[in-house]
């Protein structure tokens, strides 16, 4: 008979890895979520979520009943638990879902069972607070049942695909865990599956998104110091990165999603004395709203009852996920400062931000200013003239390097970007 799989969270993680294991690996699935909203519509064979390819693939498995949709925790052979791990107002981490749903498990599970933890963990938490709940519940973690760490590793709006391809990490409690795993994600994953102990796994997850965090902090302290050296600091990236050994990343109006601008805080929290650069990075990316509202000030100072157009919602480009976005915030401050605010993002519907325009051209009408906050490729092939042409003062404010400023100066705008003095693109104007 088929191995049944239980997961726990059907979230952007949850919802592919259990449609990867019922629709390529052939396994009977179990998919449990708390939120009735998010039930309802998997129940339909529906997806919640916006995800190139997931729609077709969960659609099949749902169809041929091999993946079912449950509100509660199923007795199953596998435990999978992929529910958020956000941080506290006090940045420190929210475990309260991983601990609910280990509960959940406690009251099902049987001799032999493995519990499979994917959800970002500070280190040592299977050790600490995981382990712990099995043995207050008569359960010997090491010996009656196997319990294992296999952090998602995946890029939102590439899932699919990264589920498969990407390496995978898995920290065993005990060895024989991570090699029960193992066998489990071998059966879709094709790309490497290291073995190695839980704290360790965890510890390799977030130093991943670490690493990605104070990357970025740098790419946009350099931002910061193209603007008061007079560079454009985006020609200055380029021509480092020819260097064979130098890749900076992308400046911008802040880290958002739920993982880089979160996971790093956990080792904070952990070992605060230690973590001194971790800590700056996320300020410095912190920091970054606060910097494009105060550029935008400067922009409109002149302008009365200036409007603004903002130009993308979502955390990043090619995505339909406005969590934990830079552009929210950014939003939430020019709101207190009393700015008038339109707002356009091809890939948010008006149930997920009520008052969004449907078409670009509805959102820049009267504007003084439009303000690109995302990186989506559409915003590359705008029609410069015809946008501008329906504003009330022709400025743009491109946080993201993503508009042609060649292209729409000469559709006639005064054009300021992140990263390079106000001045700049003035001057190559020749005014
Ligand atoms: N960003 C920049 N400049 C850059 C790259 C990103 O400002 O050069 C910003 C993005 O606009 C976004 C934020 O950083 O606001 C995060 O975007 P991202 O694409 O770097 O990462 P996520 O959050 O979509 O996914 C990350 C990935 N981790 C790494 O690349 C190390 C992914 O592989 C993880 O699975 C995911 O976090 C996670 O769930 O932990």
């Amino acid at each position: 008979m088929a191995k049944t799989i239980c997961v726990i969270g059907l979230g952007y993680i949850g919802l592919p890895t259990a449609t990867m294991f019922a629709g390529n690996a052939g396994y009977r699935v179990i998919g449990v979520d708390i939120n009735p909203t998010i039930i309802k519509q998997l129940h339909q064979g529906k997806i919640h979520i916006q995800e190139p390819g997931l729609e077709e693939i969960f659609y099949q498995a749902w169809k041929a009943g091999k993946i079912i949709i449950s509100e509660t925790v199923q007795p199953a052979d596998v435990f999978i638990i992929a529910v958020p791990t956000p941080i506290l107002p006090d940045k420190a981490a929210d475990l309260s879902y991983v601990v609910d749903a280990t509960r959940s498990i406690v009251t099902v599970i049987k001799k032999g069972n493995l519990v499979v933890l994917e959800s970002t963990v500070p280190p040592a938490t299977i050790n600490k607070i995981i382990s712990p709940i099995f043995r207050e519940a008569g359960i010997d973690p090491s010996k009656d049942i196997l319990v294992a760490h296999c952090p998602e590793r995946v890029l939102p709006g590439h899932i699919l695909d990264e589920l498969i391809h990407n390496d995978r990490v898995i920290g065993g409690f005990t060895p024989a865990a991570a090699e029960a795993a193992k066998q489990y994600y071998s059966s879709f994953v094709k790309g490497g599956i290291f073995l190695t102990d839980a704290t360790t796994a965890e510890m390799v997850k977030i130093m991943e998104n670490t690493f990605r965090d104070v990357n970025i902090a740098l790419a946009n302290e350099f931002a910061l110091m193209g603007e008061e050296l007079g560079i454009d600091i985006w020609q200055a990236i380029d021509i480092a990165n020819h260097h064979p050994r130098v890749k900076i990343l992308r400046p911008g109006p802040g880290v958002g999603g739920h993982c880089i601008a979160v996971d790093p805080w956990f080792l904070v929290q952990t070992l605060p004395l230690i973590a001194q650069l971790v800590r700056k990075a996320r300020e410095i990316n912190d920091l970054m709203p606060h910097h494009v509202v105060e550029k935008v000030d400067r922009i409109l100072e002149e302008i009365q009852n200036p409007k603004i157009a903002i130009l993308g919602l979502t955390f990043k480009g090619d995505v339909d996920d406005i969590r934990e976005s830079p552009a929210i915030k950014i939003i939430e401050y020019l709101k207190d400062k009393g700015y008038q605010l339109n707002y356009y993002d091809p890939f948010v519907k008006q149930s997920q931000f009520p008052g969004i325009h449907k078409n670009v051209e509805a959102g820049v009408t009267g504007a003084d200013l439009i303000l690109v906050l995302t990186d989506h490729s559409s915003f590359k092939l705008l029609d410069a003239s015809n946008l501008l042409q329906r504003m009330r003062t022709r400025i743009v404010f491109d946080t993201r390097h993503i508009l042609n400023s060649v292209h729409w100066l000469e559709a006639g705008c005064t054009f300021y970007a992140l990263g390079t003095p106000d001045s700049l693109y003035v001057k190559q104007l020749g005014d």
